[in-house]
């Protein structure tokens, strides 16, 4: 485990955002305090800030593994250039199946990102190798007030942490701190015939939703998101239905830069659960629930009050036939169905019959009563987590280097391929 502080990995790595002042002032008072790093004159932290407080994960002089070793390998490597080199493991080490995974810091995320993707992501940790990021670069397709994105970036991660993501276990981080992301995908730009982007659904629901800004990024934002998947070698990638198109387009990408060259990036499959694959609003029931839907009506957040997902629930949008019955002619029960299903591990059968005889009232209140016991804990671990801002920023700073290391060399060996001159 690297213990690096986050305000010095950010600078060795270059990346834009600086810690905030009670973060650094907390950093600061570290027991860390006061050991000057190598060469750029950062501050190195060896009291394990990552994982833990109070742990110090290892020391400096413990040979080629601690914080320090690692310090100035990675610098080295890197040299000033992200095109170096990092491994995070040796390439001898037989690895195991990586998992990569994004979301988009567009404001508290739904009760329909939980179920349809997030809900995974903690149980694939143990098996595999799970790197999930923050995708605020996919965020500016729609424009962002500033203070907001930076604010719901943190808030995001910390919303993942809560829900049982664990730093010790998966890698954490924000997009636009590793460059690579934005380095292959013009690459991979290169790679994809326009006709398919605007083929894709969503490009032609946010440019319908957003027809002042049709902007590049908005057609562009799968190749972004194939260069997420591609740059770690992803072999798994646990998304919500509507997300399966793009990932179609990042496997055909992939393909058709295998088939020019040679195998180079491993071709990733999805994880699309079966039940709350796409969960739909609480108000318009043939639409998907969306985090930045503008009915707030429509939408369960993950930190919505108790009483807002009763209300919630209870304005839901059904139908007149009063039946707890799942079907193509009853969206709006479906649903409830599916949310509840999940939460609670029943199926349809199971809740038709628990519900045969009773109204929607009754269903409605057991669904509101479900959520809200789901969400309770995660709501208490996310402000336990968000009050804890060194913590949380220590977390993504070393989720970047972890992340960093992987991608530049996926990004060197496709710089190699195609050809560009290494000096
Ligand atoms: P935005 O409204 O800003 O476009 P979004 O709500 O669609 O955002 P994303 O950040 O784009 O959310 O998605 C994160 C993950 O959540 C993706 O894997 C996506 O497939 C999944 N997801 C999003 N909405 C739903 C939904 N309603 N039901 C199931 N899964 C969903
Ligand atoms: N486009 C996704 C978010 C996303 C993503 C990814 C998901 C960006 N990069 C890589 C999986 C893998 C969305 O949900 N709108």
């Amino acid at each position: 485990m690297i213990g690096l502080c986050a305000r010095h990995i950010l600078s060795v790595y270059g990346a834009v955002q600086k810690i905030s002042r009670p973060a650094r002032r907390k950093a600061q008072k570290s027991p860390c305090a006061g050991l000057r790093g190598v060469a750029c004159g950062a501050r190195l932290c060896y009291h394990g800030y990552i994982a833990s407080h109070k742990n110090a994960l290892s020391r400096p002089g413990q040979g080629g593994t601690g914080p320090r070793a690692v310090f100035r390998r990675e610098k080295r490597r890197n040299g000033g250039n992200d095109m170096s080199e990092a491994g995070a493991q040796s390439a001898a080490a037989p690895r195991k199946k990586r998992v990569f995974s994004g979301i988009q810091p567009t404001g508290v995320f739904t009760l329909g990102n939980y179920v349809g993707a997030v809900r995974n992501w903690p149980k694939l940790q143990d098996e595999y190798e799970c790197i999930y990021s923050v995708v605020d670069e996919h965020a500016i397709t729609v424009r962002q007030d500033p203070a907001a994105l930076r604010r719901q970036t943190r808030e995001t991660a910390a919303l993942l942490l809560a829900s049982g993501i664990s730093p010790e276990k998966s890698v954490v981080f924000v997009q636009s701190h590793v460059p690579a992301h934005a380095q292959l995908s013009w690459v991979l730009s290169c790679f994809c015939p326009f006709g398919d982007l605007t083929r894709m659904h969503q490009f032609k629901e946010k440019s319908a939703k957003h027809p002042e800004d049709i902007n590049g990024g908005l057609l562009t934002y799968p190749i972004l998101m194939a260069a997420d998947i591609l740059l770690y070698q992803t072999d798994l990638v646990p998304i919500g239905i509507d997300q399966k198109q793009h990932l179609e387009l990042a496997r055909n990408i992939a393909q058709r830069f295998n088939g020019v060259y040679s195998p180079t990036f491993t071709m990733p499959d999805g994880y699309i659960p079966q039940v709350g694959a796409k969960v739909m609003s609480l108000q318009e029931p043939e639409k998907k629930m969306s985090k930045s839907d503008a009915n707030e009506n429509a939408v369960v957040r993950m930190l919505d009050t108790p009483d807002a997902i009763l209300r919630k629930f209870k304005r839901a949008v059904t139908d007149s036939d009063g039946c707890v019955r799942a079907g193509a002619d009853k969206p709006g029960v479906t649903n409830l169905m599916s949310i509840y299903g999940v939460l609670t591990g029943k199926s349809f059968a199971d809740i038709e019959r628990e519900f045969d005889g009773r109204g929607y009232g009754e269903f409605k209140q057991a669904v509101a009563q479900t959520v809200v016991d789901a969400l309770r804990p995660i709501q208490q671990e996310y402000a336990r987590l968000l009050a804890d801002r060194g913590y949380l920023d220590g977390v993504l700073a070393e989720g970047a280097v972890r992340a960093g290391a992987i991608a530049r060399r996926t990004l060197a060996k496709v710089y190699k391929k195609i050809g560009f001159l290494q000096l």
